[in-house]
């Protein structure tokens, strides 16, 4: 702990730190526990960001300062059903007064309330847990769906822009035509297959037929936070890709994550199928929140978002393998092969059951239950 301890007092007066632990599954940025003393039992979340992905942490910060403030603005006006709670993580300052800590390194630090009396998990438990993931979802995109998007920074040019993924990987793949195996031919040749179709979201933007809105980015199954006691969905948490984006980038990610009960790390991966039943429900509880601002256009697309952001995700992973690991965090050589071969799987699976997908689209965009 020692290591991290100088980072855990710059957010809490001296003599306090009781602990600090590694703490979450992220891929990207270092996320701690810290544990203080006193009279109850207090936590907060310390995270050094990852300055290779997001090269402009302080604007991250800035946005999580509009998005804090848009929602506290708006929550006291939004009635939520009896028994529900809708937590937002609250930026701890220094006890200088800053949002941040450099540490003599150069490794910029912040922290988070920590929100109690709630876990996540990262497959989907059963429907009912599917129905709260997609109710989380509608309601954080119903509570920011008056944020004008232009008052967000895009803190991560590029993100869930599939043309740029493929334009990166293309290059990648000039300087390092080594790495062949039949797993890695497998996913050059998927997409390879695919690449055609890879524009349709960014061309439904440009043709003005989906808009910019502020989005989550990253709403993946244990970025929801359920009720210890009673299960029902009080918030999302990572909010560093809070930024302009389409809904689409973030229901397409939420359903990749809930729709494959195996998860993204299993080493299963010819196992990896999509969830119909899930999807459904996952679906049907986001539009629970989410009809008063969801189009005609965005049922449209969200077949190809579903079956979109599962490919990208295998690409990204693919792609850093090919480069050697330095975007996700991995546990060897050969884990981010792994992790796309389960995306490019469950891709698969997503294609081959389109028409039953679009018919649960087409049967919740009525209204169906
Ligand atoms: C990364 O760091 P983490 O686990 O919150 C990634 C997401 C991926 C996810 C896959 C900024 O998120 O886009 O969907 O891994 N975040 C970034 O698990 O690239
Ligand atoms: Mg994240």
């Amino acid at each position: 702990m020692s290591h991290f301890l100088p980072a855990a007092q710059q957010f809490t007066p001296q003599g306090r730190v009781l602990e600090v632990r590694e703490y979450g599954q992220g891929n990207v940025n270092d996320t701690f526990l810290v544990t203080l003393a006193g009279a109850h039992t207090k936590n907060f979340i310390l995270q050094r960001l990852n300055t290779r992905v997001f090269p402009h942490p302080e604007l991250i910060m800035q946005n999580l300062r509009v998005f804090t403030a848009h929602l506290h603005g708006r929550l006291p006006r939004e009635p939520l059903p009896p028994g529900r709670r809708w937590e937002v993580p609250a930026v701890l300052l220094t006890l200088d007064g800053a949002d941040h800590w450099l540490d003599p390194g150069g490794s910029f630090w912040r922290a988070l309330s920590f929100i109690d009396h709630a876990q996540s998990y990262d497959t989907i438990q059963d429907l009912e847990h599917a129905r709260e993931v997609g109710y989380a979802l509608g309601l954080f995109h119903h509570l920011l769906s008056d944020l004008s998007p232009e008052r967000l920074a895009d803190t991560l040019p590029g993100f869930h822009i599939i043309t740029s993924y493929l334009r990166h990987y293309d290059g990648v793949n000039a300087q390092n035509p080594g790495k062949r195996s039949p797993e890695a031919d497998l996913c050059h040749r998927f997409i390879k297959e695919r690449r055609g179709g890879a524009g349709v979201l960014e061309e439904a933007k440009a043709q003005g037929k989906l808009p910019l809105r502020a989005i989550h980015g990253d709403p993946k199954v244990n970025n929801v936070l359920l009720d210890q006691a009673t299960g029902r969905a009080v918030g999302l948490v990572d909010l560093d890709t809070v930024k302009p984006g389409l809904v689409h980038y973030d229901l397409g990610d939420c359903l990749r994550s809930g729709g494959n009960p195996l998860g993204e790390e299993t080493d299963d991966w010819q196992k990896v199928r999509f969830a119909l039943d899930i999807c459904r429900a996952l679906l049907q509880g986001y539009l629970s929140r989410a009809r008063d601002f969801f189009t005609a256009a965005d049922y449209d697309y969200l077949y190809e978002a579903i079956r979109l952001l599962t490919w990208e995700l295998g690409l990204r992973f693919f792609t850093d393998y090919l480069a050697g690991n330095v975007y996700f965090k991995a546990k060897g050589p050969e884990h981010n092969l792994a992790r796309a071969l389960v995306q490019f799987q469950l891709a698969a699976s997503i294609e081959s059951q389109e028409g039953a997908i679009r018919g649960i689209i087409k049967e919740l965009s009525k209204g169906g239950r």
